[in-house]
């Protein structure tokens, strides 16, 4: 007969409350097998999820969620979350389109009380939540969950500061793997590594008597006695202790009595203060293939769950990322001024292999965006060279950086832009979607999408020779077209476009990865009769005018296309034909870039399809133009 399984029992954490303490450990165990096959199937984040599954039963056996906040920090980790807090049944559509997000998010259920995938959020949202409920008198409790990765951003420390002078009622609990992707960097890391070092787990009876004595009114009776003792315990909780946190630490993680008893402690303390529980767990816990790699299954593909082997769809060509990788070492095998900068990315920007050819040139600096590019315009004014290596998404955190300290002093600071436009499972949080609008409205700034690998090495070479102001070149997630790559001596000229196709009646004018899109609906468009142009701009700023005014004049239409939202490329394009009074010709342009909503995750053709930004978007485009007149209203109001 089937054993009967915990995990059949458990829908919400209510179900789970209704279990004997004893038989968590088997529940615990049932859901991490059921995080391993869900992945599985679906790819994912594994490694982070396996590494909390004990501290994901305790979470939701000790406090009351929902009424208890319970935020995920980055919510890569959430997936056991996820399948004990009513979502058990739709758990394998993680990631897919129409099904779960692979991130914490408000509107998927009343348990996700703060959506993320940024990292380092939690703190400051769960503070704001903290301070909410003591405003209308609710004695609910917060709790923030945050890796040690995390903790290497300054968010973290912006809200630990604020909450420790604000002596808020706020739990936080450090989930201490000693990985981030990456092995972490950092002096944090180091310290968090001195805490544990030499030392052994603290047992539930010396925590809670530190707890009670130190939060209770006993504590006052006892003081001195109560003192020492804490000072003995907690000795390496020094730093948190001075930001003004309660320090209690370190726990085993994977121990689900300590845990329980620990967090009942601290729920039901009478303490008026921020909180600091730093747990011990070990990434890609109870799966071996995690385990023992490297990266501990962080981010996997589908694989298979007996050898842990995962089937990577093998592409003939060579990614976007690994080209640009590339192309700067061939640079920087020359120019020894070449620095590579990354922000706790370095395999997803390829920036561990510029490390491994010049350790002594490449800078993981933690998940620090903002630091990453005022460090990187430093190094700038000592005439290094400085890549910034990032994702178009993790570049927004960065945003007075690029302005302030890049911007406002031109200072040739390199951005390479990586995971520009739609990216897939990863949904809109890590879409590539505002980079074009938010650089090319900066003075001084050079910016560029590649259309093809080609063009990324070529504009890898451009970014390399612009020395007198800052230069950004993005370029898609996933692989290359096919096409021959050129040698690192190709420049381009700067704000020169170029011509693909040649037609007479339709302008395409392309920015950015749609090119081949492009050219497929020129093809198309040819067949029926129209003849159509496709070029390539190469540069939002600074634009292409005289291919602009060319197109303008010689075709009855212009389209503009990019992947990216309202405000960019096309919004410059008009902006410059409104300048020049072409509208006033009765020209047909029309601009397409991304709708003004958030796309959920799906597959990138799906997501593209939705945005109206494929061939057959394009084709149609052309021919709803064409068709259309213009309109011009007869009063001076519309209607
Ligand atoms: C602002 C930002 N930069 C980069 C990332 C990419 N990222 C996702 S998870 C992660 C590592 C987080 O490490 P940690 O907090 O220790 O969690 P773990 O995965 O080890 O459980 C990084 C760098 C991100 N989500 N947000």
């Amino acid at each position: 007969m089937k054993e009967k399984k915990f995990l059949d029992q458990v829908n919400y954490p209510s179900d789970l409350k209704k279990l004997h303490q004893k038989d968590l450990k088997q529940l615990a165990n049932e859901l991490r097998d059921e995080l391993i096959n869900t992945v599985s199937i679906t790819g994912g984040h594994l490694g982070a999820g396996l590494g909390v599954i004990e501290l994901t039963v305790a979470l939701h056996y000790v406090f009351d969620t929902p009424k208890d906040k319970l935020i995920w920090d980055v919510g890569h980790q959430a997936y056991p979350h996820k399948i004990i807090t009513g979502r058990k049944d739709r758990i394998r559509t993680l990631r897919m389109g129409g099904g779960l997000s692979g991130f914490t998010k408000r509107k998927e259920s009343e348990y996700d009380t703060f959506g993320a995938a940024h990292s380092s959020t939690s703190i400051s949202s769960a503070l704001g939540i903290a301070v909410a409920k003591s405003l209308s008198n609710n004695s609910n409790r917060v709790v923030a969950v945050i890796g040690d990765g995390a903790m290497s951003a300054g968010m973290a420390y912006e809200a630990m500061n604020n909450a420790g002078a604000m002596k808020s009622k706020l739990i936080v609990i450090l989930n201490d793997n000693d990985m981030s992707i990456s092995p972490p960097v950092g002096a944090m890391s180091s310290y968090l590594t001195k805490l544990l070092t030499g030392r052994v787990y603290f047992s539930v009876r010396e925590i809670t008597k530190l707890i009670t004595s130190f939060l209770s009114k006993r504590f006052k009776d006892k003081a001195g006695k109560a003192e020492e003792f804490l000072r003995d315990i907690v000795s390496g909780g020094t730093l948190f202790n001075e930001l003004g946190f309660y320090y209690a630490g370190p726990i085993d993680g994977h121990n689900l009595d300590t845990l329980i008893s620990i967090l009942k402690n601290v729920k039901n303390s009478k303490y008026n203060g921020p909180m600091l529980i730093h747990v011990v767990t070990k990434k890609g816990k109870g799966y071996k293939p995690a385990e023992e790699s490297g990266d501990k299954y962080h981010g996997v593909g589908k694989f298979n769950v007996r050898t842990g082997e995962q089937n990577k769809p093998k592409s003939k060509t060579a990614s976007y990322t690994k080209v640009f990788a590339n192309t700067l070492v061939k640079h920087a095998e020359n120019d020894t001024k070449i620095i590579g900068i990354t922000g706790a990315m370095p395999s997803g920007t390829g920036m561990d292999i510029f490390g491994k050819k010049f350790p002594e040139r490449m800078f993981d600096v933690g998940i620090a965006e903002q630091h990453a590019v005022t460090f990187a315009a430093g190094l700038s004014t000592e005439g290094y060279k400085p890549f910034v290596a990032i994702y178009s998404t993790f570049l927004q955190r960065a945003y007075d950086q690029v302005v302030h300290d890049v911007a406002i002093q031109n200072l040739p600071v390199r951005f390479a832009i990586d995971r520009a436009g739609l990216v897939g499972a990863d949904g809109p949080t890590h879409a590539g979607s505002f980079d074009i609008t938010y650089l090319s409205t900066l003075p001084n700034f050079v910016v560029m999408a590649a259309s093809d690998e080609a063009d990324l090495v070529r504009m890898v070479n451009t970014a390399v020779s612009i020395n007198d102001r800052p230069s950004a070149f993005r370029y898609p997630r996933g692989n290359g077209v096919g096409v021959e790559l050129p040698n690192i001596n190709e420049i381009l000229e700067i704000g020169k476009g170029r011509v693909i196709k040649k037609g007479s009646k339709v302008a395409i004018l392309n920015f950015g990865a749609r090119l081949q899109e492009c050219l497929k609906a020129a093809s198309k468009l040819d067949a029926k009769g129209i003849s159509t142009t496709v070029a390539d701009a190469r540069f939002a700023k600074p634009l292409d005018q005289k291919l602009i005014l060319d197109l303008c004049l010689n075709h009855e239409v212009l389209i503009t296309i990019e992947e990216g939202s309202i405000g960019g490329f096309g919004s410059h394009v008009f902006q410059f034909l409104s300048d020049r009074g072409f509208f006033d010709n009765g020209l047909k342009i029309r601009s397409m870039i991304f709708p003004d909503e958030f796309i959920d995750q799906d597959t990138p053709e799906k997501m593209y399809q939705k945005a109206g930004l494929n061939s057959e978007a394009i084709e149609q485009k052309v021919l709803d133009t064409l068709k259309s007149n213009i309109v011009i209203p007869k009063t001076k109001q519309f209607k």
